[in-house]
């Protein structure tokens, strides 16, 4: 494979509704979407940053300026025979994982289109759809939250995730617990809380949720393992799985019974397979996570949650959960599911009008050959 360069498009897309978590209020899309050219095919990646550093260290801008001044240019003059050919290249910077996972993404997408093969071939999927969930933002009050829950299980959603924080934790639990009774239902805290509030935490094991994501800080893996010996609902864990180095280290502390892979937030797909494998061998089920993407980086998680080990229903929810007009053509949920895309790559293209609307910045980076 020879790659002759990389776009790196700035997109600004509103989304359908303000999603509020414990860090803050999104209300548009503000990321970046990275094109890969190479001599057989050209390929897409998303990157899961957003306007602000809130979710992680990585936001929009900054991701732009590390692909342009580091990662893109450590490519030129290296033997790209694929994509596992980019982390050994671009190792030597740290951290950076959801930039270096959109320009692998993008490359990953080249190659496999060069080559005919669908991404979820290539990393070992064996399901054509997923069973989908969705996370629910905080709201303002109860009742708008149970009329938003509502309208997730009407339209077939198989499993509701709740934001909590301190504050907004048992009480909309409770309400929707009551309300739609034996629903699957879990609570994400996105490290709100701190390791004294265990006591408070485990009165959520009345309410029978299916794990407790990412109740503490992302570096407090022992305090996971604390917590998890503290209170009975399992506890998942998100921000604090960074490789599949950190998914081995917390399972044998005990820190999680269940993980969150977020290619994004792992580096990439080829990361989020290892962590995917790390947890199957020692019976820990993972579930594909999201960051609110289009459809772009939305067919690449669906490859991913076809995997064997996905054994629980994900955040990989429809178009129109987040866009009224998505990058690609609409992902619809069907029986509360979604097709894992079939073609060659990713499987899916941005619809070129929608994508010239929504970027606001482009350019592009030459590579030079090997
Ligand atoms: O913690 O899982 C999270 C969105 C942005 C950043 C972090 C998270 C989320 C979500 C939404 O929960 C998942 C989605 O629907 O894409
Ligand atoms: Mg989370």
């Amino acid at each position: 494979m020879r790659l002759q360069g990389i776009e790196i498009r700035t997109i600004r897309m509103p989304l359908v509704a303000p999603f509020r978590t414990s860090f803050g209020v999104e209300t548009v899309r503000e990321t970046l979407l990275v094109r890969a050219v190479t001599d057989a095919a050209e390929g897409w990646g998303e990157c899961g940053a957003s306007e602000e550093p809130l979710y992680s260290s990585e936001y929009t801008h900054g991701a732009a300026e590390v692909l342009r001044r580091h990662l893109v240019p450590a490519l030129s003059g290296v033997e790209l025979r694929d994509a596992h050919a980019l982390a050994p290249a671009l190792g030597r910077f740290k951290g950076h994982r959801l930039a270096k996972s959109a320009l692998e993404t993008a490359v990953l997408d080249a190659d496999l289109r060069g080559r005919g093969v669908p991404l979820s071939h290539a990393l070992g999927a064996t399901r054509s759809r997923v069973a989908c969930g969705v996370s629910v933002g905080i709201t303002d009050t109860i009742p708008a939250l149970l009329d938003a829950v509502a309208g997730y299980l009407d339209a077939g959603y198989v499993r509701i995730k709740l934001k909590i924080e301190p504050g907004w934790d048992l009480e909309p639990v409770r309400a929707v617990r009551e309300r739609f009774g034996d629903i699957d239902l879990q609570v994400d805290a996105n490290a709100s809380y701190r390791p004294a509030d265990a006591r408070h935490l485990a009165r959520l094991d009345a309410f029978d949720l299916t794990l407790l994501e990412q109740p503490l800080a992302a570096d407090d893996l022992l305090g996971h393992a604390r917590l998890a010996r503290a209170v009975e609902t399992p506890i998942c864990l998100d921000e604090s799985i960074l490789s599949a180095h950190h998914a081995a280290a917390a399972i044998e502390l005990g820190s999680c019974s269940i993980v969150n892979i977020k290619p994004g937030r792992v580096g990439g797909y080829l990361e989020a397979r290892r962590i995917h494998d790390v947890c199957s061998a020692h019976d820990v089920p993972v579930w594909c996570g999201g960051m609110l993407e289009t459809g772009i980086g939305r067919a690449a998680n669906l490859a991913l949650a076809a995997l064997p080990g996905c054994t629980m229903p994900g955040d990989t929810s429809a178009s129109d959960r987040y866009f009224s007009t998505d990058l690609t053509e609409p992902f619809r949920l069907e029986d509360g599911h979604l097709a894992v895309p079939t073609g060659p790559g990713i499987g899916v293209v941005p619809l070129p009008e929608v994508l010239e609307e929504v970027t606001v910045e482009r350019e592009w980076i030459p590579v030079a050959a090997a």
